[in-house]
């Protein structure tokens, strides 16, 4: 028998453990995510209720992260759950989230799950917590969060992009983005988002002849443009948005540079524009981006390791949200470090990168106890899985980052739509000051 320390997962819900909970049995798939990857899909069955949670996958992944899969893929993932996992947890108490968590720490022994993989991981814990909340009939944002949680984040929607997320002569940065600021409820934040995606292709249809609508992993646009080029589209269409819908949406950047970066060269090459930056360099391009293209989010504007550059920038910007991805990789102990240098002040959570729900939760509550803003992240490679809206509203992140269009950016779009309705007069935006 393993012997198992409690954690304080901060759920207030005050219901008892009960019968209804017990996981009486674990059922695992291979299927298929938006790349056409294989991913894996788990179902846990409790005695009163069911939770079925997906994988997704990242194209630019930090190489902090917990490892995915183990040797050998999904498959082997699938063999491990039947075979080394499952066994026990079937009898456990789905209600005892932290515990079946730390469960899945020792069941791997190493410390980036890359015995069982963190994506089995992920699935495992977000199945279980679904299953427990459809065992006391609750949604799953209540089960984790109790019945304070009300407040709907705001949709940040990738519109345009390259980079790891699209071929051949798309832009280097990563992601162009949008963040609807001030509209009252997520359905208008939402319109908002998809109002500046139509935006954007028609005024790409006027001034490329060459771009044919092809879009990017998430969704984005992915014309063949130069990174300046693109920044004034995008400031054009949310202008007029916002002209229209009356409330202000701003523009954002994910540059991941890391995959820019050139250890050897010591610079970051943007192929497409035809220019190397040093860090100095990128220091300034940076805060020549944020005045003139008036940025209210930047993620990951040097690479992973560089937590002084983004210590720099974030000293030296006012209203602008400096955010780590790559750089924190939803680790708790990258993001005391960061606190400790000053390096940014937001941070992407992504379940999968750190594992477990426990963990990401912790990594969310120390960001929050140091004031950074908690941005709860799709990964460019998704299924229709909609649990990420609901660990954005249970983990208090006033911000959701899981695009604009696409099947499965949507299915969490109009997942938030559901949960705002349900909310009723109490639901209402986050406070998003900074
Ligand atoms: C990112 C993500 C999602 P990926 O870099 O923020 O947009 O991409 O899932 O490929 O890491
Ligand atoms: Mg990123």
């Amino acid at each position: 028998m393993r012997r198992l320390k409690k954690r304080n997962f901060n759920r207030s819900n005050g219901r008892k453990n009960n019968l209804s909970t017990i996981i009486e049995d674990i059922v695992t798939r291979k299927i298929f995510n938006s790349r056409g990857e294989e991913t894996l899909e788990v179902d846990v069955i409790t005695v009163d209720g069911f939770g079925s949670a997906s994988a997704p996958a990242g194209a630019s992944r930090g190489s902090a992260e917990v490892v995915p899969y183990p040797k050998g893929g999904v498959d082997f993932a699938i063999r491990k759950i039947e075979e080394e996992i499952a066994p026990e947890l079937i009898g456990m108490n789905a209600d005892e989230q932290e515990t079946i968590d730390l469960l899945l720490h020792e069941i791997d022994e190493t410390n980036n799950f890359r015995n069982i993989g963190g994506n089995t991981v992920c699935a495992i814990s977000l199945s279980t917590a679904e299953a427990a909340a459809s065992s006391y009939g609750i949604p799953l944002f209540q089960h984790l969060a109790g019945s304070l949680a009300s407040n709907l984040p705001y949709p940040l929607g990738n519109v345009l992009g390259g980079g790891e997320h699209a071929g051949g002569k798309a832009s280097d940065i990563q992601e162009f983005l949008v963040l609807p600021l001030n509209a009252s409820t997520f359905s208008d934040a939402a319109k908002a988002n998809i109002m500046v995606h139509q935006k954007v292709c028609s005024i790409l249809e006027k001034k490329d002849s060459t771009f044919t609508g092809g879009k990017g992993d998430e969704g984005g646009w992915a014309p063949n443009i130069r990174t300046e080029d693109a920044l004034k589209i995008m400031v054009e269409a949310c202008k007029e948005v916002s002209n229209e819908l009356d409330l202000e949406c701003r523009v954002g950047v994910d540059i991941a540079a890391s995959t820019l970066w050139n250890s050897k060269e010591n610079s970051y090459v943007y192929a497409s524009d035809g220019v190397n930056m040093n860090p100095e360099e990128q220091l300034d391009y940076m805060l020549h981006l944020i005045e003139k293209y008036h940025l209210i989010y930047v993620e990951d504007p040097f690479h992973e390791d560089d937590f002084e550059g983004f210590a720099q920038l974030t000293k030296r910007v006012k209203n602008c949200l400096i955010c780590g991805d790559d750089l924190f990789v939803t680790n708790k102990e990258r993001l005391a470090h960061g606190v400790m240098t000053g390096s940014a002040n937001a941070i992407i959570i992504k379940t999968n990168q750190i594992g477990t729900l426990t963990d990401a939760w912790e990594t969310v509550r120390l960001a929050i106890k140091n004031h950074y803003t908690p941005i709860m992240s799709h990964r460019s490679g998704e299924t229709t899985d909609t649990h990420l809206a609901h660990l954005a509203v249970a983990f208090y992140c006033p911000i959701i980052k899981s695009g604009v269009v696409g099947g499965e950016r949507v299915a969490k779009i109009n997942e938030l739509i559901r949960i705002e309705e349900s909310l009723g007069n109490r639901g209402k935006m986050s406070n998003l000051s900074f």
